[in-house]
């Protein structure tokens, strides 16, 4: 999870505490990782003909309650009446590998992720070790997993799984149920989908495993598979527990921080942070809570600032189409990155320990870049950098024209004057170029405005459950 050194690793041999997984010797496989910045993240499965609602009543709640591909535990529905009413239905015309990877494109992400087996333990891919899958339960007959890594393949975007390798409500023993497996059995069945995911499908990129059990051996079993097969994947903190310390968690290579939540703090260890576009993950029938355009290009910059990656989810709808106002949204975030993507990818966390009111910074080489949320006419003002930089320039001007840059040497302070409209109201980026290597102060002063606890106390926020959580669309900042 941190850039591993041999010195991490002897640290760890001698327990003296580190988050740095060593069971790698280097962590090359994590290049691509770091640089992407932003994927897309697609839950789809039997849940998305339900669509949040079962026998006329709607399970898809809101942020708190269980989401729409809950609906089997919400609903309490036995798995042979979940399967018999679904997956006879499961016949996504509709579906386009081509045109969800073209998507994912335009919008600017540079991985995939997808529900291979959601909790619901339905799989979306051609396996042996159960009928319940989209080959022999469905009328559809069509490998989903096949086809969208195949088409990421064609098209230049990594591609990766996600597996529920511990929650599994048709497959698992459930009190309530006869004819299920045993943990034994099932731990066989898992074994035997990931020797399928990881031989089958080409080169496959992320391991996106989610709530793991408490049972360190198995995680680790199933690791080590991994590493086998797929040297080069990248797993998901959450084949463990939330319970198992980060030093044992051997092969997780990124802290994937909980649902939907922004840290209160710059991230320095590998993290990516999961995101709705709406309540749901799956998709609903009636959830209307659309984050808007500027909440998404928001959000992704100061995921950028506080050095975690954006797994930014769609749902598309029973017949296989991703939501029109999904595609919207994603296009057009997809356009401001095609001006100010400099600013994301590749990009390291902000170089001082907090934000501004106007936003926040990325890093790269001798360059910072302001991500200005809230335009402020009187010139965009930040401290904590030693040194007068170079030059300032709007990342959408082509031609680079130097904007004003006035610095003080006391408190370091620095000025950039903007004119009196915003180029871009959704976030206008500013790229302030040094000479040398950017110089942090250490002993700066700041703290953070933009999606941090304090912003519970904002009216916006209904029901914000805790630090650096985003609940709701709209953009969340302390009130001045
Ligand atoms: O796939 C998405 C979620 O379905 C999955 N992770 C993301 C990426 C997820 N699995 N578990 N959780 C999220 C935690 C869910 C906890 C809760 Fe509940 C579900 C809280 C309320 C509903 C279970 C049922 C605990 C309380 C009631």
């Amino acid at each position: 999870m941190k850039r591993k050194t041999l010195i991490s690793c002897f640290a760890s041999l001698l327990l003296i505490p580190s988050t740095a997984r060593c069971d790698q010797q280097d962590d090359s496989h994590m290049e691509w990782w770091r640089d992407a910045r932003y994927g897309m993240f697609i839950h789809w499965g039997l849940y998305s003909i339900a669509g949040g609602e079962w026998k006329g009543k709607d399970y898809g709640k809101e942020q708190g309650g269980a989401s729409a591909e809950w609906v089997m535990n919400s609903a309490k529905i036995p798995g042979k009446e979940y399967r018999e009413t679904l997956a006879p239905q499961f016949n996504p015309t509709d579906f386009d590998a081509k045109k969800w990877v073209s998507l994912a494109k335009e919008a600017g992400m540079k991985y995939m992720v997808i529900t291979s087996k959601h909790h619901d333990g339905f799989c979306l891919f051609d396996t042996d070790a159960t009928d319940y899958n989209v080959m022999d339960a469905t009328p559809f007959k069509r490998d989903i997993i096949k086809e969208l890594s195949d088409e990421c393949a064609k098209q230049g975007i990594k591609f990766g799984v996600y597996y529920s390798q511990f929650k599994d409500w048709y497959h698992r023993s459930r009190a309530r149920e006869k004819g299920t497996l045993t943990t034994e059995e099932y731990l066989k069945l898992v074994e035997k989908n990931l020797d399928e995911l990881l031989s089958n499908y080409g080169e496959m990129s992320v391991l996106w495993f989610d709530t793991g059990g408490n049972d360190l051996v198995e995680a680790d079993a199933q690791g080590a598979r991994v590493r086998e097969l797929q040297p080069n994947a990248v797993i998901c903190s959450r084949l463990y527990s939330r319970k198992v310390p980060a030093e044992k968690q051997k092969f997780a290579d990124f802290n994937s921080l909980p649902d939907r939540m922004l840290p209160a703090t710059r991230m320095t260890e590998d993290s990516e942070t999961c995101m709705t576009m709406r309540h749901n993950w799956g998709y609903d029938r009636t959830d209307d809570a659309w984050k808007s355009e500027k909440d998404i290009v928001e959000f992704l910059a100061l995921c950028a600032a506080r050095g975690v990656n954006l797994l930014l989810n769609v749902g598309p709808d029973p017949k296989g189409n991703i939501l029109p106002e999904e595609s919207e949204r994603l296009k057009a975030a997809g356009a401001w990155m095609a001006v100010n993507g400099e600013s994301i990818y590749g990009t390291t966390s902000s170089p001082v320990d907090f934000d501004f009111w106007w936003g926040a910074m990325t890093q790269k080489d001798k360059t910072v870049y302001l991500h200005v949320l809230e335009w402020k006419p009187e010139g965009i003002e930040f401290n904590g950098l030693i040194g007068k930089p170079v030059k300032a320039y709007f990342l959408s001007d082509s031609e680079k024209k130097p904007l004003t840059i006035s610095y003080k040497a006391d408190g370091h302070v620095t000025t950039i004057e903007v004119p009196e409209e915003a180029p871009d109201a959704r976030n206008t980026v500013i790229a302030v170029e040094y000479a040398d290597a950017i110089a942090a102060d250490p002993e700066a002063k700041g703290k953070y405005h933009w999606y941090t606890t304090r912003a519970k106390r904002h009216t916006d926020i209904r029901k914000s459950r805790g630090a650096g959580e985003h609940k709701l669309p709209g953009a969340v900042k302390e009130a001045r």
